[in-house]
């Protein structure tokens, strides 16, 4: 069964592409309109705030870290989170099985290339006109959770133990995203049902993107600009190679993620369920000259079934509801049928405020 259904066009793999040295760039992925990043005081990347998660549910009165997270949410859309639980040799694991996976070759890896219609596999995602730019790195996208929607051909295929690593991998972070949104509800003092009622039976994606080195890094874009549209993002860079910036302040920063710390941002649906309280985070990636780059994003969204809108609790006269309701069925479906651009998505959703 297809189940992440797009009206997406397949592209060639870029990785294969980086292999040819002597080969020049097709045009479709040089860019003349990249806004180079700004370098932060003291030569340092941008030092985004850290949420410790077992302070998070530590279940003291009053618990400071509650307060961090909402900051965090609110003036960021972005944090590092530390002790987050996820076993250490599970991420080792993850790391050396992804490179691993990427380095396999093309006549292998073909198994899992997108196929028309659908996002799930190896490919690219939202390239819905063939004049469209494109992104400089290759991607591999599955629906996780819940496990009846799974597609036979992709998990279940691949050669352990990358099989019994990501089942692991995505079954804890499963868990620790339903644990960070029960915060999440309780930093926004929502009812904590409201936000169970919103996640239904939730939705679990999974890209792992691969950038390639490349010799014209500063004309190509490893991930266009874009915000998530997910409650919340888990991300985990799998090699030392930064890349990831946010736009901060209306200037783009690299941010240089501690060892082993996730990095979360809020995504659209979590930006409108808060009624605008908290901020889907614009990001992009830039490529290396002369390094890959190996990040696996872990999302997390909503069932299909209800409707996606600001929380009852959170709309009053004094705070009038700054998003329209929509089916989340429609939502998704208009996400997949455009390229990625900003935050315009979520724009679309937005009310005029008089
Ligand atoms: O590679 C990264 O650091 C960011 C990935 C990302 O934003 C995504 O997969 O949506």
């Amino acid at each position: 069964m297809a189940s992440v259904e797009v009206s997406s066009l397949l592209v060639p793999s870029v990785v294969e592409m980086a292999k040819e040295l002597s080969a020049s760039i097709p045009g479709r992925y040089i860019r003349s309109d990249i806004e180079r990043a700004v370098v932060p005081d003291g030569d340092q990347a941008l030092e985004i705030p850290v949420i410790d998660m077992q302070k998070l549910v530590s279940g003291e009165p009053n618990n400071s870290e509650i307060e961090k997270l909402d900051f965090a949410c609110k003036e960021w859309g972005i944090f590092q989170l530390l002790n987050h639980g996820v076993d250490s040799t599970l991420l080792e694991n993850l790391k050396a099985e992804i490179a691993k996976f990427f380095k396999l070759p093309m006549e292998e890896k073909k198994k899992w290339w997108q196929t028309p219609g659908n996002a799930e596999g190896f490919g690219q995602a939202f390239v819905v006109s063939e004049d469209q730019k494109v992104d400089w790195g290759d991607l591999f996208y599955v629906l996780t959770h819940p496990l009846r929607l799974r597609n036979p051909r992709l998990i279940p295929t691949l050669a352990s133990p990358l099989r019994e690593t990501m089942e692991r991998y995505t079954f804890d972070l499963n868990n620790l995203s339903t644990a960070m949104l029960g915060k999440i509800a309780e930093a926004l003092h929502m009812k904590t049902e409201e936000m169970t009622v919103f996640v239904g039976e939730g939705r679990q994606t999974i890209r792992v993107n691969c950038y390639p080195p490349c010799e014209l890094s500063d004309q190509v874009m490893g991930l266009t600009p874009h915000s998530d549209s997910t409650l919340i993002t888990i991300l985990l860079q799998l090699n030392d190679v930064d890349g990831l910036e946010i736009r901060k302040g209306g200037k783009w920063v690299q941010i240089q993620p501690l060892p082993d710390a996730f990095v979360i941002n809020v995504g659209d649906i979590l930006e409108i369920i808060s009624n605008g309280r908290y901020y889907s985070i614009e990001h992009r990636v830039t490529v290396h000259p002369e390094k890959e780059r190996l990040s696996f994003a872990t999302f997390f969204g909503l069932g299909h079934d209800g409707e996606l809108g600001p929380a009852p609790s959170l709309v009053s006269e004094q705070t009038p509801a700054k998003f329209t309701r929509v089916k989340v069925q429609e939502f998704y479906k208009g996400l997949f049928s455009r390229r990625l651009q900003g935050k315009a998505y979520i724009d679309t959703f937005r009310i005029q405020q008089d």
